[in-house]
C-alpha cells in the first residue's frame, strides 16, 4: 500500500428513502478520519466534497425508481473521479453518502484497474447484496442497485454511463449478508458469487473465508476494492444508518477482517458508505467506522486508546 491517502467525499442520499447521508462525509471527518490516517503515518490530501452534478441528464427508466436522473449524473461524475483517483499513487477513501456511490466507485477503479491489465476484485461488506437490476428493484431505491450495474447486468444500457470495465462475479466476495431479495438471490446463485452470509460467518468464523479471497486476489496480482456499508455491522454498535438489520458482525469480527486486509498489503480502494449521522448516538457509528479504516490502515490491538464519546 502506498503511504498516502486521499479521500474524496461523496455527499448523495438520492439512492436511498431517509435523510441525512448527505452530512456522512462530515461525520466522518468530525469524528476524526483524518487523523486516523495520519497517525497511522500516511500522507493526506483531502479533496473535500464532490460538488452536486452541473446538469443531470434527461433518463426515463422504469417508473419506480426513485430520483433515477440525480443518481445517473452522481454516477457518471463519480465514475470519472474515481478512475482517476485510482490511477494514482495514494490510496482513494471515497466517503458516502448512500450506496448508490459505489455504481460510480466500482465501474472507476475497475476501469483503472483494466487500463493496468489487472484484475479487480471487490470485498462486499454489506447485509445486502445491492443487486437489483433497474426492473427487479421493488423499493425503487438505487442504493439497492450499484453492484448489478458494475457487473454489467442488464437493464442499465441506455440509462447510466456505459461500464467500462465490467466485474468479474468470480472476483466478488459478499460478507454479512441477511438481507437478500428473491432477485438478488437468483443473480448470486446463477453467477456464482462467493457469499458468506451471516449465518456462514457464524459456522466457520471470518477468518478463514477472508483468507482464501486475500490469497486469491494475491495470486491473480489483483487490486482489491473494499465496499463498507454501515450496516455490515450490528445495529447495536452502528445505529447510524437507515437500513439496519439485526444480526449483523460483531466488533471484533469487522476488525479483525481490517486487520487482515492490512496485513495481506493488497488494498487498493475503499468506500466508507450509507453513514447516516442524523441517525447516530454522539458520534459512535462514525467513530467506529474511523477505528475500522485505522485497523485497515494498520493499527494494532495494542496501540488502541481509550476514546471518550
Ligand atoms: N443498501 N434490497 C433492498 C432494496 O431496496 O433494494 C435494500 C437495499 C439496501 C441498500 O444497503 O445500501
Ligand atoms: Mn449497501
Ligand atoms: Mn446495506
Ligand atoms: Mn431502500
Amino acid at each position: 500500500m502506498t503511504p498516502h491517502c486521499t479521500i474524496l467525499g461523496l455527499p448523495l442520499q438520492a439512492g436511498t428513502g431517509r435523510g441525512g447521508c448527505l452530512m456522512g462525509p462530515d461525520a466522518f471527518r468530525t469524528a476524526g478520519l483524518g487523523e486516523v490516517i495520519t497517525s497511522q503515518g500516511f500522507g493526506l490530501t483531502d479533496l473535500g466534497n464532490l460538488p452536486f452534478p452541473a446538469s443531470v441528464p434527461e433518463v426515463t427508466g422504469p417508473a419506480h425508481l426513485k430520483k433515477l436522473p440525480e443518481i445517473v449524473a452522481w454516477t457518471r461524475d463519480i465514475q470519472t473521479q474515481a478512475a482517476q483517483l485510482a490511477a494514482q499513487d495514494s490510496f482513494p477513501i471515497f466517503i458516502g453518502g448512500d450506496h448508490s456511490m459505489a455504481a460510480g466507485t466500482l465501474t472507476g477503479v475497475a476501469q483503472a484497474a483494466a487500463a493496468l491489465g489487472r484484475p479487480q476484485f471487490v470485498l462486499w461488506l454489506d447485509a445486502h447484496p445491492d443487486m437489483n437490476t433497474l426492473t427487479s428493484s421493488l423499493s425503487g431505491h438505487l442504493h439497492g442497485t450499484p453492484m448489478a450495474y458494475a457487473l454489467g447486468l442488464d437493464s442499465f444500457e441506455g440509462i447510466f454511463p456505459p461500464v467500462p470495465a465490467p466485474l468479474d462475479p468470480a472476483n466478488i466476495c459478499m460478507m454479512g449478508l441477511r438481507s437478500v431479495d428473491e432477485a438478488e438471490h437468483r443473480f448470486i446463485a446463477e453467477l456464482g458469487i462467493d457469499v458468506y452470509d451471516m449465518r456462514r460467518i457464524d459456522e466457520l468464523g471470518v477468518v478463514k473465508p477472508m483468507e482464501a479471497f486475500l490469497r486469491r486476489v494475491a495470486q491473480s496480482n489483483g487490486l482489491l476494492h473494499v465496499s463498507f456499508d454501515v450496516d455490515f455491522l450490528d445495529p447495536e454498535i452502528a445505529p447510524a444508518v437507515g437500513t439496519t438489520v439485526p444480526g449483523g458482525a460483531t466488533f471484533r469480527e469487522a476488525h479483525l477482517i481490517m486487520e487482515m486486509i492490512h496485513d495481506s498489503g493488497l488494498a487498493s480502494s475503499l468506500d466508507l458508505t450509507e453513514l447516516n449521522p442524523f441517525l447516530d448516538i454522539r458520534g459512535k457509528t462514525a467513530t467506529l467506522m474511523c477505528d475500522l479504516t485505522a485497523s485497515l490502515l494498520g493499527r494494532k490491538v495494542l496501540d488502541r486508546r481509550t476514546r471518550g464519546l
